[in-house]
């Protein structure tokens, strides 16, 4: 057989040294983790919060259970001056400890999911402002306590809707024909509007700023133009909005 150096330069190129690819898995999970947008909403922090620590033990997770394969192939390869080590059927403590350290991780996980899934399902205050946001083909409308209403039209400007900053919101999700969902990608929160049933979403956005929302459920024909954009403003302004008619962007 012809040995590596006898190869000719072309072929020693094809088949270069294999790259830490492992060393890379944390690196790409960490850039993934950065994708996830900065929430602008209580809830989403605390969203933001369980991706993170769901991240962090995945990692912890990849490090240990490689780095246990990595060392036991290099301790334990096979070499022509030793004997071969040692073969057990059972080890109790080892399985004991591989047993219940996954467990108990899983129970964690499941517990501070729950905690997080309630938080952000918890219907706020009574002084919270109440906005009902009907997705239909193709287009949303939203209709304020006053019964002022934002509403768009498929293949034109999205619906531009004025939201107070440091209120708790209370959505009523509702929908007359078919499935639709209420996404806003700085929020982490997606909720769908289903015909037939009165969905809702609270929510207190703590930044101002406009944010961007887009129907998440493909719901037909210009399901793509189906887009709006929340615009959050501090509470002396929205309150002079409200005052009056019609609203901004209305
Ligand atoms: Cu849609």
């Amino acid at each position: 057989m012809m040995s590596k150096d006898e190869m000719p330069p072309s072929i020693q190129r094809r088949n270069p040294r294999p790259p830490g690819v492992l060393a890379l898995v944390p690196v790409i999970a960490l850039l993934l983790a950065g994708c996830a947008p900065a929430p602008v909403t209580a809830e989403g922090r605390e969203v933001k919060s369980l991706y993170d620590t769901f991240m962090l033990a995945a990692i912890v997770v990849f490090a240990v259970v490689a780095g246990l394969i990595t060392w036991s192939i290099v301790r334990y390869r096979a070499r022509d001056d030793e004997r071969p080590p040692a073969r057990f059927a059972t080890n109790v403590p080892l399985e004991i400890v591989w047993w219940s350290l996954p467990t108990l991780l899983v129970i964690g996980l499941f517990t501070i999911s729950a905690q997080v899934l309630g938080a952000v399902d918890a219907r706020t205050p009574a002084s919270a402002l109440d906005v009902e946001v009907q997705g239909s083909q193709w287009q949303w409308t939203f209709t304020y306590p006053n019964g002022v209403r934002v509403s768009g039209l498929p293949q034109q400007a999205p619906p531009d809707v004025v939201l107070p900053v440091g209120r708790p919101i209370h959505f009523e999700l509702t929908s007359p024909d078919v499935i639709h969902s209420f996404y806003v990608p700085q929020f982490l929160i997606k909720r769908d509007t289903v015909p037939g049933i009165a969905n809702h979403v609270d929510l207190t956005i703590d930044r101002e700023g406009v944010y961007t929302g887009q129907c998440a459920e493909f719901c037909g024909l210009l399901h793509g133009d189906m887009r709006f954009s929340i615009r959050a403003v501090s509470a002396a302004e929205f309150d002079a909005c409200l005052s009056r008619q019609p609203l901004p962007g209305s």
